[in-house]
């Protein structure tokens, strides 16, 4: 209580900052996009990682308002990366709370409508496999019409849910993001090898993007291709970084 209490001031005084993720081809090179991620830059404790307050917030009104507050945030940043002549995308974390609120298509078009300059689809919503599937019927309707704004979606953690192949045909899910767990282990472990491997061929069986995450190492980078895997997140392309860097780090990593 006391917890929430802080952290809603903490949304008033505007300690909340987001990191942005490259995601890359790793075939070329080049930036495909970015994962913005939350951390909380405490005065007293320093900055924070989404673990160690995102859970105190589950379920309520200022999981909604944080949540509205990292959309705003990222589609801000779209912009100005647009002006510096960088023309990127974001993909923000939609918690499962915050997704299944009845007006949460209406609220994300009218924060769409504050920035014209963005495209719908230079915005990503990563969605849990587990979100989809608990409250079926309500994340499909509300995906189908946040998909209708041009808006991209992506299925995160791909693997480690339990959505039927019968129900994530119906998903109107642009990418799947394969677990890092399995990549991680994927270059000692033959068995999670062969999940990456059936993600992979299953987004291509459906037509959908694949991306893994946890690249930690150019033989994780390796492997991942071997298996036609050509997208990539993770500490071995970049780290998390404040949006300033971002350019820095395109202008180094070209
Ligand atoms: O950035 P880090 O590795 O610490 O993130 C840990 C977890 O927090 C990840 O599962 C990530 O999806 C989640 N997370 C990061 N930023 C956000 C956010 O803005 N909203 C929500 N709901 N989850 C986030
Ligand atoms: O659950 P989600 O995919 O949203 O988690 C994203 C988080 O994963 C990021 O906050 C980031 O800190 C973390 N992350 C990104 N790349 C790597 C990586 O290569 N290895 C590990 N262990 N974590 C990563
Ligand atoms: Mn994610
Ligand atoms: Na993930």
């Amino acid at each position: 209580r006391q917890r929430y209490t802080r952290l809603e001031q903490a949304l008033q005084a505007r300690e909340f900052i987001l990191y942005y993720q490259p995601q890359v081809n790793m075939v070329t090179g080049e930036i495909i996009g970015t994962e913005a991620l939350i951390r909380w830059l405490h005065p007293e404790e320093g900055l924070l990682p989404p673990a160690s307050f995102l859970s105190y917030i589950e379920g309520t009104a200022l999981e909604t308002a944080l949540g509205e507050w990292v959309i705003d945030t990222a589609l801000s940043q779209i912009e100005a990366w647009a002006h510096a002549g960088h023309p990127l995308s974001a993909s923000v974390n939609i918690g499962a709370n915050h997704l299944l609120q009845p007006d949460f298509p209406e609220r994300l078009k009218q924060l769409l409508a504050r920035h014209p300059e963005v495209r719908p689809h230079q915005l990503e919503l990563e969605i849990l496999e587990s979100t989809a599937i608990d409250d079926m019927d309500t994340a499909l309707e509300a995906l189908r019409t946040c998909h209708a704004l041009g808006v991209r979606l992506a299925l995160d953690d791909f693997g480690t849910g339990y959505a039927s192949l019968k129900y994530f045909r119906q998903l109107p899910v642009d990418r799947l993001k394969i677990d890092r767990s399995f990549v991680l282990d994927m270059l000692e472990d033959a068995d999670d090898r062969a999940i990456v491997q059936s993600v992979i061929q299953l987004a291509e069986a459906f037509g959908r993007e694949v991306i893994a995450e946890g690249v930690e190492t150019p033989e994780h980078a390796a492997a991942l291709r071997a298996l036609g895997c050509r997208l990539g997140q993770g500490y071995g392309i970049a780290r998390p970084m404040p949006a300033e860097h971002i350019a820095g780090w395109l202008s180094w990593h070209a």
